[in-house]
């Protein structure tokens, strides 16, 4: 080995190895200068300035806090099923979880991104993605509720999802697993990764109200993508996906993933993707993959399952893919607001390279190729470089933008983020984070259009920031003011789950468009609604029981019900009959081995509910919604299968005793 290859070996492992246990800074203490209280500071009944869409990592769901407060105003069930509103656990959301493997109880959060219209954020919908089972989901902003989820075929590890294009055109996803096609025999030995293994990126459209499709796929070389983001401007029909492992390494990828110095950015013009599709370039291929809308109207989620995607080929087609050689073992791939700079960041580079769109495209032009990777273009890195910031930190993951010519990149590894300006590649601040940052968030940071004024950083560690609660430590939030020319660290708040990405809009931007303030009865169709207390009814089929109930301040309708036999299934359809803002009401029986339920005004949720022994059930609201919250119950009495006892349910007045 030469003395230069040793060298970069040795330093390759050094960062490796700190990578995975990152330093603590020395300096950790509160170095919190005296305004930073104030201008965190949101009194009491005021509102907060900005919305913080936060991902919930392994929690499966998204939460949203307010800027600066950081407090926390909501968790959005996305991926998760929900103890707290019945997602997941209602006959109604059920089928929102539904995939090609079945129900899936609990998912992988890692990324959201918000609709924009014109690369400005719109304010519409979040879109959030599944990495352990590849699936993209929509929140509408209106309910903030999660109404649509899409699972992605030949896919495995969605990470770098879901990124859009400017006009919200397209949701797109990478596969961070290359995998076998799932038409293909997937019985293969893993040491065939080089002839078996492909990467798949997915073009998701986006209609009109929303609705999700996938448009279709492109089959890439086998490696790992990991981030991407859309061109916007002058780049606008081109996505750029970060991608590692170019190695195509099967096992042990911590050593074997980072033998070479550049890995790819891959550049895809996906407008020329489209020209391939109109003229019918693109293959069918059968796949399955669930599809699952809810609709507002009947206020039920359904599942279908399709059947086919279309696919185009990177290898065939040599003009949609092209890979921009990146240093080294990249993870953001971040497009400045302008659309002109496209930043990779290499975990393991002692560097971040800044790549210029219009050099790239006159690269291509000139055909400025090092040969080929895998049938796909390689452009030359020089001919695509605009510069690269030097000794900026140890492990860059992500960067965002202010709007005013600046970059933001976290270091994960020297704990800190680093500000520099992006034309002259000039360093001219930096901060200690605590620590470990993955993600951090400007509002509207990944648009053409960044609101600025706070930066929040998202932290892997926390470590001693806060009282400790056991083993288990909550992850934690930073936010910074970065409206003058040093960042000030102004806020540290505790998150729900591990927060990856994140995005934020003005307040006014989400709270005026409409929100929902409770649904209206006389529009409720669900099919087992009961619109009002007169309607309520228990009706027996074979063994399924089907208890029409409504719910209003402060009892239940019915509240006394007999003749459930063991054997029988009990779907409880509660319908709360109130019209007015946030008065939910919940409902609980004992012995439920399902969930509880929290229905919002004028909204049916079901619960099913199989008795398992004779006796007297009682059930309650579990919402304290009125004085008498507590006098808001019922019983059930189960008799055992084959009793005579006759069904019937009342309220107000006393049953006639049976025996
Ligand atoms: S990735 S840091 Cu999904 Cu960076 Cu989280
Ligand atoms: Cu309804 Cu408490």
């Amino acid at each position: 080995m030469s003395k230069n290859k040793f060298l970069k070996v040795t330093m390759a492992i050094v960062l490796v190895a700190a990578f995975f246990s990152s330093c603590k800074p020395k300096d950790s203490g509160d170095i919190v200068s005296g305004d930073a209280a104030q201008k965190a500071y949101v009194a009491p009944g005021k509102y907060d300035e900005f919305y913080n869409f936060v991902s919930g990592g392994f929690s499966g769901q998204m939460s949203v806090y307010g800027l600066p407060s950081g407090r926390l105003l909501r968790v959005i069930p996305i991926f998760s099923v929900d103890p707290q509103s019945g997602y997941g656990y209602s006959e109604e959301t059920k089928p929102m979880l539904n995939t090609s493997h079945g129900f899936i109880p609990w998912d992988d959060q890692h990324h959201v991104e918000m609709s924009q219209t014109n690369g400005e954020v719109d304010g519409r919908w979040v879109f959030a993605n599944a990495n352990n089972t590849p699936r993209i989901a929509r929140v509408d902003l209106k309910t903030f509720k999660t109404t649509e989820i899409i699972e992605l075929p030949n896919s495995a590890g969605n990470h770098s999802s879901p990124f859009i294009t400017e006009n919200t055109e397209y949701v797109v996803a990478g596969t961070r697993f290359s995998v076998p096609p799932d038409n293909a025999n997937g019985d293969v030995p893993i040491n065939t990764y080089k002839e078996n293994f492909k990467g798949y990126l997915s073009f998701v459209k986006v209609g009109k109200e929303g609705q999700m499709d996938i448009a279709f796929q492109i089959e890439a070389p086998g490696v790992n993508f990991d981030l991407s983001h859309a061109g916007k401007g002058k780049s606008h029909g081109w996505f750029f996906f970060s991608c590692y492992n170019t190695e195509q390494a099967n096992t042990l990828l911590e050593v074997n993933a980072s033998q070479k110095d550049k890995d790819f950015i891959m550049a895809v013009n996906w407008k020329k993707a489209e020209e391939y599709i109109k003229a019918g370039k693109g293959k069918k291929v059968p796949a399955k993959y669930a599809h699952n809308t809810w609709d507002e109207k009947t206020q039920t989620a359904k599942s279908e399952i399709k059947t086919e995607v279309l696919v185009l080929s990177a290898k065939e087609l040599k003009d949609i893919c092209y890979m921009i050689p990146c240093p080294k073992s990249p993870h953001g791939c971040d497009v400045d607001p302008t659309g002109e700079y496209i930043i990779g960041s290499g975990k393991l580079a002692a560097l971040i390279p800044v790549f210029s769109f219009d050099k790239l495209q006159n690269a291509i032009a000139k055909k400025q190729f090092d040969g080929e990777y895998d049938g796909i273009p390689v452009i030359k890195y020089e001919a695509a470089l605009h510069g690269e910031v030097q000794k900026p930190g140890l492990g860059p993951l992500h960067t965002e933008f202010d709007g005013k010519g600046n970059a933001y990149t976290t270091f994960f590894v020297s704990s800190e983020v680093v500000k520099w300006d992006i034309k002259s590649l000039k360093i001219l601040d930096r901060v200690p984070t605590y620590y470990s940052p993955g993600h951090l968030c400007i509002p509207g940071g990944d648009s053409r259009k960044p609101f600025g004024k706070y930066m929040i950083v998202y932290n892997k560690i926390t470590k001693d920031r806060y009282l400790p609660t056991g083993p288990e430590l909550a992850q934690a939030a930073q936010i910074f003011d970065i409206s003058g020319d040093k960042m000030q660290l102004i806020l540290d708040f505790p998150t729900i789950g591990e927060p990856h990405y994140a995005q934020a809009a003005p307040a006014d931007l989400i709270r005026n468009n409409g929100q929902l303030k409770f649904y209206k009865i006389e529009d409720n169709n669900n099919p087992f609604v009961t619109k009002g207390e007169k309607e309520a009814k228990v009706l027996r089929k074979g063994n399924r029981i089907d208890v029409y109930m409504t719910s209003i301040r402060s009892h239940f309708a019915s509240d006394n019900i007999e003749g459930i036999k063991l054997g029988d299934e009990v779907y409880f359809h509660v319908t709360n009959l109130e019209q007015d803002w946030d008065v939910p009401h919940g409902f609980a029986i004992k012995g439920a081995d399902n969930a509880e339920l929290l229905i919002m005004p004028g909204e049916t949720a079901t619960l099913k509910w199989v008795p398992k022994k004779v006796g007297i059930f009682p059930f309650y609201c579990t919402d304290f919604c009125s004085a008498l919250h507590q006098e808001m119950q019922g019983y059930v009495r189960v008799s055992p299968a084959g009793s005579s006892v006759p069904l019937t349910f009342s309220l107000g007045t006393n049953l006639p005793a049976t025996k």
